[in-house]
């Protein structure tokens, strides 16, 4: 078998450690399996050369049977342990775990003392007050862990943005060679780039008979429930959960078909009210004349793309991340943004090294950067309060420095025309101050300042919180203004309209942090920042060099989303305007 793949090994023994912690096994035993995921993510690459038990035991905090699980994963690509848990355990329990705020130990402590592992005996539990009544819980903590689950219920049928993208790559490549298939689109709200996904919807038009290609989808080695078979349309759910809907049309109905299908709904409704001041009628197969409140369906106009369409409706053609209701008004009087592309980002901001809690040193993830064709790398590691993270205190920020300017030295040796700049995401304190004495702060190129904990504080704390950070004269940035995490966790209660008004004023931009979980600054705010002139960058978080990437894989759909044109993005621009900008 091919080796397997290592970026997966630390998640696989945090999750052994969750499992452990959620049969009931005692800290001890299941923090040895965190502190694995540690050491495995320092090894690295390194770890495929322990090719025993005897050489994985030399790591530190390795005892015998870590490394024959280690061993065991190492040639066969599996965690025995982990397998043996996910059996044990009873599949409604582990659900459990998807519940923010509930985390594996106290899941177990329920589970044990009330006998009780489905999520409907749990909410009931939550609701008759018997959480409430065990120790360490009460009525509090019982009453947000309803919400969680509420919250999550709600959302459990959709997923992340990344994971449908990863879906249609694959549906691509097994579709695409299709006898006579002539076009194949991915329709709907990934089209759009919504932060979440429902279902994957594709649209595709074939030269002969449409049944080849709907029997080939039905029977895609993923299916596992195939929900409509038919020749127009199939519908099937994937082992993953996740449902797809294909429909075939011809290629005149194909414009119009793409448009409906594509959505919003919202869009659409507003797309058919325009064709009706217009004397005409559009449903998903064209556009047509309308005779005596009638469509005349002899008579469909000419279309031969979308573009046609909206021309017909006497409107320019909208990019898919901008059919959303909210936009109409850009839309009708013709001031669509200009759309930024990957190439326009010439810089990397918010990122993480092994100073703080990422997985490669800093000088690979600026060689990363430069791989990529990136001019400059901003590096953010966490400040001192994050120790769960080991933030920087004040003596290694220093150290940090010189590490930096010895690179930037050796980067110019090299001739290579690249620069890594001292940035730094300090926590946002309780009270609102940043994490480091002003002296210090003023130190860095840039900072962002992010809330990393006391998310339940109520909306006037927590505003007033957010706008002593932002009013610091130290911030540059503001990170993932409101913690949320998509589908898991809604964010912290702020006024947000106030606070994109305050940055706007005090020239402070907001990012909007690409990683899928967080896709924020939410697009719903793109009007209001477009119209008071909020500034932002485009940032991955990355925490390791495939991180980098996202930037331009979640981050630019996101900036179009939000109508951000590039002259509003900071890493738009070059290594010496952005220094100019930000320390002038
Ligand atoms: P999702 O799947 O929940 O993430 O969101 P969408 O937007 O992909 O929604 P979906 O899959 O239900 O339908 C795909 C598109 O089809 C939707 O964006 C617009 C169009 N559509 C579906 N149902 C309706 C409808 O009842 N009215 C209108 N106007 N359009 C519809
Ligand atoms: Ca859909
Ligand atoms: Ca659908
Ligand atoms: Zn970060």
């Amino acid at each position: 078998m091919p080796d397997p793949d290592l970026s997966f090994l630390p998640d696989l023994l945090n999750r052994t450690a969750d499992l452990l912690r959620l049969s009931g096994a005692n800290d001890f035993k299941a923090g040895a399996w965190n502190k694995a995921a540690v050491i495995v993510e320092q090894e690295g690459e390194g770890l495929r050369s322990r090719s025993s038990e005897a050489d994985l035991k030399e790591l530190p905090g390795i005892g015998s049977s870590l490394a024959s699980e280690l061993h065991t994963f190492l040639t066969e690509g599996i965690l025995p342990q982990l397998i043996r848990l996910e059996e044990e355990l009873p599949d409604s329990l582990i659900q459990w775990l998807d519940i923010s705020g509930l985390g594996p130990k106290r899941a177990a402590k329920i589970h044990q003392k009330l006998d009780i592992d489905t999520l409907e005996q749990l909410q009931e539990a939550l609701k008759d007050g018997r959480v409430a009544a065990l120790p360490g819980f009460g009525e509090t903590s019982a009453k947000k862990l309803l919400n969680s689950l509420a919250w999550m219920e709600g959302n459990s049928e959709r997923c992340l943005l990344s994971e449908a993208l990863d879906m249609k790559e694959w549906l691509r490549e097994e579709l695409e060679d299709t006898p006579g298939l002539q076009r194949l689109e991915f329709a709907g709200s990934l089209r759009r780039s919504r932060e979440s996904i429902g279902d994957l919807d594709i649209l595709a038009v074939t030269s002969g008979s449409d049944t080849d290609l709907h029997r080939r989808f039905v029977r895609l080695d993923q299916v596992a429930e195939v929900l409509v078979s038919g020749d127009t349309k199939s519908s099937v759910r994937l082992q993953s959960g996740r449902q797809v809907d294909l429909r075939t049309v011809s290629e005149n109905e194909f414009p119009a078909a793409l448009i409906y299908f594509t959505g919003s709904k919202e869009h659409n409704v507003f797309l058919r009210s325009r064709a009706r001041e217009k004397g005409l009628t559009l449903n998903e197969y064209g556009l047509y004349p309308l005779v005596e409140g009638e469509a005349d369906r002899d008579h469909p106009l000419n279309a031969e793309d979308e573009a046609a369409v909206y021309a017909h409706l006497d409107l320019p053609w909208t990019p898919p991340e901008l059919r959303e209701s909210g936009y109409q008004s850009w839309i009708q009087s013709d001031r669509l943004p200009v759309q930024v592309n990957e190439e326009d980002l010439k810089g990397i901001l918010h990122a993480h090294s092994t100073w703080s809690d990422g997985t490669h040193t800093l000088e690979e993830m600026a060689r990363a950067c430069m791989d990529l064709g990136y001019q400059y790398l901003g590096i953010t590691d966490h400040s001192q309060s994050a120790v769960y993270a080991n933030g920087l205190t004040p003596d290694r920020v220093e150290a940090q420095w010189k590490e930096i300017e010895t690179l930037n030295q050796r980067f110019q040796d090299e001739g290579m025309d690249f620069r890594i700049f001292k940035g730094i995401e300090s926590d946002i304190k309780r009270d609102g101050s940043l994490d480091y004495e002003d002296d210090l702060l003023t130190g860095f190129d840039f900072v962002i300042a992010s809330l990393h904990n006391h998310f339940d504080l109520e909306k006037p704390e927590q505003q007033e919180r957010v706008e002593k950070a932002l009013q610091h004269p130290a911030t540059t940035l503001m990170g993932h203004p409101t913690a949320r995490l998509v589908l898991r966790r809604p964010g912290v209660k702020l006024d947000m309209d106030a606070v994109i008004r305050l940055a706007a004023r005090q020239g402070v931009g907001i990012e909007l942090n690409a990683t899928a979980e967080r896709m924020e600054l939410d697009w719903k705010w793109g009007p209001l920042a477009r119209e008071v002139g909020l500034l932002t960058a485009v940032c991955p978080d990355a925490h390791r060099i495939e991180h980098i990437p996202h930037a331009g894989r979640f981050g630019i759909p996101m900036a179009r989303k939000g109508g951000f044109e590039p002259d509003r993005i900071l890493n738009t621009l070059s290594a010496t305007d952005f220094l100019k900008r930000v320390t002038g």
